[in-house]
């Protein structure tokens, strides 16, 4: 038995082969058999830029088809795909490629300036060195054999202190939370997925794209969300899977209701909460009550409302088949259903471990092998799970995690900063939004100061979108800043109607 899980996609393209796969609204579609063509020759261009199976190869590029192919090229040699969100600048970027140390960097347009690696190009019209090294190579036929436990991919995630860690994902994590995810979601044979996220992070490379690779099925593929494209294609489409951002999006727009819907069975929604209040309206619109379900990097998919029981609004749902959760007590201890702590899982879906930090992992991990979430939640007596909070100091901004800590190392930098409290506060595009509480060494500090300075050193979505200046920050007894009192006392600062 071949463990790589590109063999179970390359049944499916075989068996598929003359069906449409990926549709591309104003081009020509890609069949499964195109795709496994285009795949087999992206395999052969990575073995002759001198990728091997267990390297790995960091892309940092737009969406395209054939980032897709050179997902699938990557999987089909064995070799373990890095991929980076395209915000990220050329410094953040830097330290990806020291601490991943890859055999090739697949970047846009532009070879990255002190690249040590090997680089290859592929720009967001599929063009580039790496699509002609691709046409022009030999290629793979052969599927690596690879174990179920080898590495598939390293998905990044930054961190509350210090340094991002890579999450390392085997293929056996890969292929058992596609097929519960396609089980549990019921997907059919005549599924169209819409597929409008981007494919450097886990809800759109693996949740969305590997549901359409295991059952043969197909997906419209767009660059990126545009709320009234989505909502035009949602017309040939049954199936979507958004952050709450296209919800609320789409609930802005007057001609958006049950006509745009008629044809889709199943929206879902993740990688940030999804408000009871955009439940409900969505319901009101559309009469469809969105699917949310919750997960991480290091986790794939954990829990899901369910596709035909009571979808609870404010709830992600219960544990996926396989996958164990549990809510845990500062001490360790498992509490009683309706009590908070933090949510611990454990199933085929979680990660070994992070990239060379092993004293990293060894802290995630219970003895007993549940991973430390460092969500807060309760967990009622059916097992439906609520997330309520975090225990980590984190901002989810439109489906992006930005870790504050990261944000105000740079600004403490400013000679015009005497100290600064990054927090994340109600937005109504994003969820959350990022704002800076500075107290000034001397006169006030303005957003432009603080864009100048983070410019070019993060990337623009980790930015703070206002800048509040104080006299001092809350304080505790302890002397840590109180974050809550910031949250509670801003909560108001992106509202349109305060
Ligand atoms: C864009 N901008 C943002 C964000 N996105 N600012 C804060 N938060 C964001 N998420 C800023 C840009 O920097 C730019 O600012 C301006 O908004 C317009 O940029 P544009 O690219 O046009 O934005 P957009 O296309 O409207 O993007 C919004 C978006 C996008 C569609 C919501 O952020 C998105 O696709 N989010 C999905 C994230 C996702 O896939 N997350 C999954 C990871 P300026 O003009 O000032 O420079 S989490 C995951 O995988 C876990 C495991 C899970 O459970 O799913």
């Amino acid at each position: 038995m071949n463990g790589n899980l590109y063999a179970s996609f390359d049944a499916r393209f075989l068996a598929h082969a003359g069906e449409p796969c990926l549709r591309l609204p104003g081009a020509k579609d890609w069949s499964h058999g195109e795709l496994r063509a285009r795949a087999s020759a992206a395999a052969g261009a990575l073995a002759g830029f001198g990728v091997r199976a267990g390297d790995r190869v960091v892309v940092q590029v737009a969406k395209s088809p054939e980032c897709v192919a050179l997902y699938l090229g990557c999987l089909k040699l064995g070799a373990v795909y890095v991929p980076l969100n395209t915000a990220y600048t050329p410094r953040e970027v830097e330290y990806f490629l020291t601490d991943a140390e890859p055999a090739l960097f697949v970047c846009g347009e532009e070879p990255h300036r002190d690249a040590k690696v090997p680089v290859a190009t592929l720009d967001a019209a599929g063009g580039g060195t790496f699509p002609e090294a691709a046409a022009s190579a030999a290629p793979l036929d052969e599927v690596a054999q690879r174990d179920a436990e080898d590495l598939a991919a390293i998905v990044y995630t930054s961190g509350t202190t210090g340094r991002s860690k890579g999450a390392m994902l085997s293929h056996a994590n890969l292929a058992s939370n596609a097929e519960t995810l396609c089980e549990t979601w019921g997907w059919r044979d005549d599924d169209v997925l819409l597929h409008a996220l981007p494919i450097f992070h886990v809800h759109g490379l693996f949740v969305a794209m590997h549901c359409v690779f295991l059952t043969g099925t197909s997906m419209i593929f767009l660059p990126g969300f545009e709320a009234e494209a989505f909502a035009g294609h949602l017309a040939r489409s049954t199936v979507t899977m958004g952050v709450p951002t296209f919800y609320t999006r789409l609930l802005a727009r007057a001609d958006f209701g049950r006509e745009a819907c008629a044809n889709m069975r199943l929206f879902i929604s993740g990688s940030a909460p999804l408000t009871e209040q955009t439940f409900h309206a969505f319901e009101a619109r559309t009469g469809h009550r969105i699917l949310e379900r919750y997960g991480m990097s290091e986790t794939l998919m954990n829990t899901s409302n369910p596709l035909d029981g009571e979808r609870v609004a404010g709830t992600v749902g219960c544990a996926l088949p396989g996958v164990e959760a549990r809510i845990s007590g500062a001490d360790g201890e498992v509490v009683e259903a309706g009590a908070v702590g933090e949510i611990e899982v454990r199933g085929p879906n979680v990660f070994s471990g992070y990239w060379r930090m092993p004293g990293k992992t060894a802290e995630e991990f219970r003895p007993d092998g549940f991973f430390r979430t460092g969500d807060m939640a309760f967990m009622d007596a059916e097992g439906r799970v609520t997330i309520v909070g975090r225990a980590k100091d984190v901002v989810i901004s439109g489906g992006y995690n930005v870790y504050p800590k990261e944000v105000e190392d740079i600004i403490e930098e400013m000679p015009a900063v005497a100290e600064t409290a990054v927090i994340g506060v109600p937005h109504p595009d994003f969820g959350e939004g990022v704002v800076a509480v500075v107290v000034p060494a001397a006169q006030d500090v303005g957003l432009d100061a603080v864009e100048e300075a983070l410019r070019g050193r993060l990337a623009r979505f980790k930015q703070p979108k206002r800048v509040v200046n104080l006299e001092t920050l809350p304080r505790n007894a302890m002397g840590k800043v109180q974050k809550n009192a910031l949250r509670e006392r801003f909560a108001r600062l992106f509202d349109e109607h305060a």
